[in-house]
């Protein structure tokens, strides 16, 4: 069976670690990358890792996934509040879908408080930090076995 889980995340994620660390903290993508490889390989779970700031492209490789990852872990940003496609997307895989907020994004402006992600995750963290994605990969585990 495909092990291979993919960590998908949005725009300006780019830049974690440099932008608004009194909010995203100061951790960067690589470093988030190489926690959930490392946790993965313990997991018997392949990570693959993937950013865009383009919401086209966020799209593509949510329709890769449909034959190359058995689940999705998704951090689509601002897309979380605004893209419907994304979330037609999502809805056309089968797999697992866990969304991810590195903040609070209830505890945020009113326009964070709805995600369009949310009508499809089997599951959503927000406010953990980074820690988030290792937290999502540990349920990935547990839905996946
Ligand atoms: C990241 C962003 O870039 C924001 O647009 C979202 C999310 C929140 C996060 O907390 O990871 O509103």
């Amino acid at each position: 069976m495909n092990r291979r889980i993919y960590i998908l995340n949005g725009p300006n994620l780019n830049l974690l670690g440099k932008r608004q660390p009194e909010i995203y903290g100061h951790d960067t993508l690589a470093d988030v990358e190489r926690d959930c490889a490392a946790l993965g390989a313990e997991l018997g779970l392949e990570t693959a890792l993937f950013q865009s700031n383009h919401e086209g492209d966020i799209i593509d490789r949510i329709h890769e996934a449909r034959d190359q990852a058995a689940g999705i872990i998704i951090n689509p940003a601002a897309y979380t509040h605004t893209s419907v496609a994304i979330l037609d997307a999502l809805n056309a895989f089968d797999g697992p879908v866990l969304e991810v907020h590195i903040s609070n994004v209830h505890k945020r402006e009113s326009f964070r408080h709805h995600s369009y992600v949310s009508l499809r995750a089997d599951g959503v963290i927000a406010g953990f930090g980074v820690q988030g994605y290792t937290l999502a990969l540990r349920r990935m585990a547990t839905l996946l076995a």
